[in-house]
C-alpha cells in the first residue's frame, strides 16, 4: 500500500475487508464526483500517478473545506451536516437559520461575483478595479471556506479528539486546557468581528493557534485551518448578546473533535 492509498483510506474512514477496495471505492468516487483531471491537467500523468494525485487533490477540497465546490469546481454553498436546531441549547435555530441561509450564502454569492469581475478583468485586459475584485475576493473566499470549516467543526454530539490529536495536543499546548484557554481567549480577543482559528503548520507540523480579523486578516499562508469558531456578531449576538465569551464557552462543548481529528491525520498525510 502505497502513501496516498493509506490516506484515501484513513480519510474517508472506509472501513473494507478485502486489501485495497476502499482505495479503488474513494479513487473511483473521487474522480466522477470532481472531474479533477479536467481542473488540473493530470491526465497527461501516468494513470496510476495521475488516479493517485487526483484522490489527494479531491482529499483536499473535500476533507478540508467540506463541500466549498460542487462537481464542476464551482463556489457553492454546502447544506448544513444537521438540522438547524441540531446545536440547541448551545446554538439557537433562528440564528443558525440565518447564519447559513442568508450569511453564508452571500459568501458565496460576492466570492462567484468577484471572481466574474476578475475573470473580465483578465480577458478584457482592463484592470482598473483589480484591486477591488483581488480584495472581495480575499473576503468573501475567506468568509465561504471559514463558513464551510464552521459547519462542520461543531456536533449535537460533541466527542473527545483522538489520541493522536491529543498526543500533539498536549505537545503543542501542554494540556487539552492550555489550548482552551489559549483558544478561547485569542477568540475573545478579536478587534471586530472574526474567528479563532485552530491550524496545523505546514512547515513545523505543529499544532498552532491564530485570530482572523473579518475573514481574511491576522493569518499567515503556512498554516491549515482545522477547526474554527466564529466571532462575528451575526454567530452569537442574538442568544447571548454581547457575551461572546459565554458564546465561546457553550461552543466548547459541542466542538466536533472527531472532525478535527480526521482533518488533522489529513493533514499530516498530504503536508508529510
Ligand atoms: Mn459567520
Amino acid at each position: 500500500m502505497d502513501h496516498a492509498g493509506q490516506s484515501v483510506e484513513s480519510a474517508l474512514g472506509t472501513q473494507s475487508g478485502a486489501p485495497g477496495e476502499s482505495r479503488r471505492e474513494f479513487l473511483k468516487a473521487g474522480a466522477a464526483g470532481l472531474g479533477l483531471a479536467m481542473m488540473s491537467g493530470l491526465a497527461q500523468a501516468q494513470p496510476t500517478q495521475a488516479a493517485d494525485a487526483q484522490a489527494k487533490a479531491a482529499q483536499k477540497g473535500l476533507e478540508f473545506f467540506p463541500g466549498a465546490v460542487n462537481a464542476q469546481g464551482e463556489f457553492v454553498l454546502p447544506p448544513l451536516p444537521y438540522a438547524y436546531n441540531a446545536l440547541e441549547p448551545a446554538m439557537d435555530e433562528l440564528t443558525m437559520k440565518l447564519h447559513h441561509d442568508k450569511h453564508h450564502a452571500g459568501y458565496v454569492e460576492g466570492l462567484i461575483k468577484a471572481q466574474k469581475g476578475l475573470t473580465e478583468a483578465r480577458t478584457s485586459g482592463d484592470f482598473a478595479l483589480v484591486d477591488h475584485y483581488l480584495r472581495k475576493i480575499s473576503f468573501h473566499g475567506g468568509g465561504h471556506f471559514l463558513h464551510c470549516l464552521n459547519w462542520v467543526g461543531m456536533s449535537p454530539k460533541g466527542g473527545k479528539p483522538s489520541a493522536d490529536l491529543q498526543k500533539a495536543i498536549d505537545a503543542d499546548f501542554g494540556s487539552m486546557e492550555g489550548f482552551s484557554n489559549l483558544f478561547a481567549n485569542a477568540a475573545k480577543s478579536v478587534e471586530g468581528s472574526g474567528w479563532g482559528v485552530l491550524c496545523y503548520s505546514i512547515p513545523t507540523r505543529k499544532l498552532g493557534v491564530l485570530q482572523a480579523m473579518n475573514h481574511n486578516f491576522l493569518t499567515d499562508w503556512a498554516n491549515v485551518p482545522l477547526l474554527v469558531v466564529d466571532v462575528w456578531e451575526h454567530a452569537y449576538y442574538k442568544q447571548y448578546s454581547n457575551d461572546r465569551g459565554g458564546w465561546i464557552k457553550a461552543w466548547m462543548g459541542i466542538v466536533n473533535w472527531q472532525g478535527v481529528s480526521e482533518r488533522y491525520d489529513l493533514a499530516r498525510q498530504v503536508f508529510a
